[in-house]
């Protein structure tokens, strides 16, 4: 076993919440609840392997960089970021969701060029290329379901769940992009230099998930 310890990049949040139950399955449990830590790192009960807690949009950069040897990140967060030095290995089934297209309900058509507001720029211009359609993309970080109702943009491209956030705000979705789930990612360079430690932790998350599969 390498004497330096293996990192694992979690986000705060859903992510988090689902991911510890199946690495508590391949004997990896935090020793003290990040949301009561100011701490960035935290030790875990497995003696070689350490959680750090980033942005979930930071997940694949960081992986990617060297920054951790796997992480955990939503599919809309990698299709946004490219797939560039990273191995996605396991679908965890967790933190479900879909990207989709939404707009003011009962809106009229649009002439001229679509404006599309979202964080997810490099997805939404790839969704509406492929659409034949040029649109003005505006990024924004946060309220994009707002941009619809102030006139900054026709349509927005975000994540659903419920769809009780769009329904608030007057919108509807139009078209679904993908369907949304978050993914172990590895670092190419580590599933070389660390192949055995990464593959016996894939084998067990693989088995929790299909064991919470069949409990479903
Ligand atoms: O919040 P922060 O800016 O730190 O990062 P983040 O929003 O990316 O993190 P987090 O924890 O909110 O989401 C992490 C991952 O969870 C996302 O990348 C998705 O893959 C996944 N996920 C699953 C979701 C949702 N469900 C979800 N409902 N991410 C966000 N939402 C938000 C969405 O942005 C929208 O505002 O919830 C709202 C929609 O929910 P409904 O139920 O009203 O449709
Ligand atoms: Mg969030």
């Amino acid at each position: 076993m390498s004497e330096k310890p293996l990192i694992i990049a979690l986000s705060k949040g859903r992510i988090l919440k689902e991911t510890l139950p199946l690495l508590k399955h391949a004997g990896i449990e935090m020793l003290e609840d990040p949301a009561a830590s100011r701490k960035l790192i935290f030790d875990t009960s497995h003696p070689n392997v350490k959680i750090v807690i980033i942005r979930a949009t930071d997940v694949p950069p960081f992986v990617q960089h060297g920054g951790a040897d796997l992480g955990v990140a939503g599919k809309d967060v990698l299709m946004e970021h490219g797939a560039e030095g990273l191995f996605e290995p396991l679908d965890l089934e967790i933190a479900r969701c879909k990207l989709m297209v939404a707009g003011l309900k009962d809106a009229p058509p649009v002439s001229g060029r679509l404006r599309v507001a979202s964080k997810f720029v490099n997805v939404a211009r790839r969704y509406f290329a492929q659409q034949g359609k040029q649109v003005e993309i505006i990024k924004l970080y946060g309220a994009m379901e707002l941009a619809p109702l102030v006139g900054l943009a026709d349509r927005i491209v975000d994540i659903v769940d419920t769809g009780n956030t769009l329904r608030a705000n007057g919108l509807e979705p139009t078209e679904v992009i993908a369907q949304v789930s978050s993914r172990i990612v590895v670092s190419r360079a580590s599933m070389k230099t660390r192949h055995g430690e990464i593959q016996t932790i894939l084998d067990k998350l693989e088995q929790a998930v299909i064991e919470k599969r069949t409990q479903q």
